[in-house]
């Protein structure tokens, strides 16, 4: 087989992350930071077309909190409160709160020992990343991961293609030589911008969008083994001559 390689987005991919993860620490990082902010179910899924926490939050408060953006420090401010948010969603993540998606340490165990490189590529913070493979995976899994692109390494987020082009870069193969697994509209742009053949395992907040180019749609990897992925990118690459 050609596939050498998978690429994996973290929240909403690896696991559930955004409704009972990442949106309960904004609004526990808004409480204590005394702002009257809160982000419910569905506002959150609203807001999600912005990728990344800072860019979430001031995006917000450039609609919400006019006077708040104007303020010649509000770049700080973001930072600071988002580093508030981001130790509350790594003690949710310590505490178990936010388990694998189905089928997914499978694969990541059978690609593994089939040798397979892995690696992942996310708009999320580093931090999250390795607090959810220690509490999901193993305590040493992030070294599983061969390149681990994350955060602000690259200025412009998903849906433009530059993390997927700076984990391809780093892990050395051609981009239809590996596989990404993404579960949104923007994260399988970002993907397929990079050249990388992808399936969408779609889920709550994601399910409807736009998802044409991916490989195949699934609902979760519950039924899909790593045999089968392999033969879903074999089928997508002998039929788009790659
Ligand atoms: C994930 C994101 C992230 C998280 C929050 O998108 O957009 O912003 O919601 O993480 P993707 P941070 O799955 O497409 O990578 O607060 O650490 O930015
Ligand atoms: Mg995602």
């Amino acid at each position: 087989m050609n596939l050498q390689a998978l690429i994996f987005d973290v929240d909403g991919t690896l696991a559930d992350t955004e409704r009972d993860g990442h949106r309960v620490a904004f609004n526990a990082a808004f409480r204590e930071a005394g702002l009257d902010w809160h982000w419910d179910v569905r506002d959150y899924g609203e807001l999600l077309a912005v990728a990344g926490g800072k860019e979430r939050m001031a995006h917000f408060a450039r609609q919400h909190a006019p006077t708040l953006a104007a303020r010649p420090d509000f770049e700080g401010l973001m930072r600071k409160l988002h580093a508030l948010k981001t130790s509350h969603y790594v003690h949710l993540v310590e505490s178990g709160a936010l388990p694998l998606r189905p089928g997914v340490a499978n694969i990541v165990r059978a690609a593994r020992k089939a040798g397979l490189k892995l690696a992942i590529a996310s708009t999320t913070s580093p931090e999250n990343i390795a607090a959810l493979l220690r509490a999901s995976l193993a305590y040493d899994a992030g070294s599983w991961f061969a390149v681990i692109g994350a955060g602000d390494v690259v200025t412009a987020k998903k849906p433009a293609p530059d993390i997927y082009l700076w984990v391809l870069e780093r892990l050395g193969i051609p981009a239809a030589d590996c596989l990404a697994v993404e579960d949104s509209g923007n994260g399988l742009r970002a993907a397929r911008g990079a050249g990388i053949p992808t399936v969408v395992t779609e889920n709550g907040y994601t399910r409807g969008q736009d998802f044409s180019g991916a490989v195949a749609v699934l609902p979760d990897l519950g039924a899909t083994g790593l045999a089968e992925l392999a033969a879903l990118h074999e089928t997508y690459s002998r039929h788009h001559k790659i």
